[in-house]
């Protein structure tokens, strides 16, 4: 798989690099990655990261702005992003062909080449193999981001799905790329006292329901008043694992820029994207998102969850 890739990424002189809207450190670090290491192993190749950029994840590089016209003809390789409506940023008639490269489960096929692999911890683990398989180029920069994108999806090898490989390609990555563990772990989990004390908030405010339920909705004055985006508390969602008493958790935040309520859920065993699929939304069997337009879905969606929590 990762050699028929090659080819194909030898072949485009344009190649085009997307991933999934409302983009996380997984899907943001597997695109400039794999941007960065193309240009390097073919220098005059023009190469792409298209989709809105995320400013709370700088650290990983710069997007590109390019228009539609500029890309006609390119390869798409689209990370990290199981359906064709979520993909960022790409006038889809303006390109010559579709590369998928992902891990979520399958929600239709749109590519050409399709490499999904469920078992994968992260994108980034796909986009490591890829590179150590081909002749595709490794540098220490490279590595650090793919590094941050495996430990973010994976929660630092927490979800594992009780499998050998992320260790094998992470460990290969930390001596290939010879990475400084310590100093990105600072760099990736550094918080400010006032993120630590809206993540108090949040624990606090919780409604908890016999079922085993958390939900918490987070208007714009709250945020306003914590100084957080509304990103913040879906960045957070993880850290409210493992709780006695709570089997599914999931958090509204009132998106004013973008005129809609984010949701994050989360559960631990009970498959909930089928839930967030039927509000529009997506992602893992155990951690989606969902984007609503009205206030009243909110509480539809918490009654879902709690039907899905009583069978
Ligand atoms: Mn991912």
């Amino acid at each position: 798989m990762q050699k028929k890739i090659f080819q194909k990424i030898k072949k485009y002189q344009k190649i085009v690099i997307a991933r999934h809207i409302g983009p996380d450190p997984d899907a943001l670090a597997s695109q400039i990655a794999l941007r960065d290491s193309i240009k390097l192993t073919f220098p005059q190749k023009e190469v792409y990261a298209l989709g809105s950029p995320a400013a709370r994840f700088s650290y990983f590089g710069r997007t590109d702005k390019i228009a539609s016209e500029d890309y006609e003809g390119a390869l798409l390789i689209a990370l990290d992003v199981p359906d064709r409506a979520r993909i960022d940023g790409v006038d889809l008639n303006f390109i010559a062909e579709i590369i998928k490269i992902d891990h979520h489960p399958f929600m239709e096929e749109y590519a050409s080449i399709e490499w999904i692999n469920e078992k994968a911890s992260s994108t980034a683990e796909m986009i490591v193999k890829l590179i150590l398989k081909t002749k595709l180029t490794l540098t220490t920069p490279i590595a650090e981001k793919l590094f941050m994108g495996i430990i973010a999806d994976s929660n630092r090898f927490l979800f594992t799905n009780n499998s050998p490989n992320v260790f094998r390609v992470t460990a290969d990555l930390i001596e290939k790329g010879e990475l400084d563990i310590k100093a990105l772990y600072e760099m990736v989990y550094k918080r400010t006292i006032t993120e630590l004390r809206f993540q108090s908030y949040i624990g606090t405010n919780f409604t908890i329901t016999e079922n085993g339920l958390a939900h918490l909705y987070l208007s714009h004055d709250v945020l306003q008043e914590y100084n957080v985006d509304p990103a913040t508390p879906g960045n957070m969602i993880n850290n409210f694992n493992y709780v006695e008493g709570i089997d599914i958790w999931v958090i509204f935040s009132e998106d004013r820029a973008n005129d809609n309520i984010r949701g994050t859920i989360r559960s631990r065993g009970v498959v909930i994207n089928d839930v967030a699929n039927e509000f529009g939304g997506g992602g893992h069997e155990f951690a989606s998102g969902v984007r609503l337009n009205k206030k009243s879905e909110v509480a539809l969606l918490i009654n879902r969850l709690e039907e899905k929590l009583k069978n």
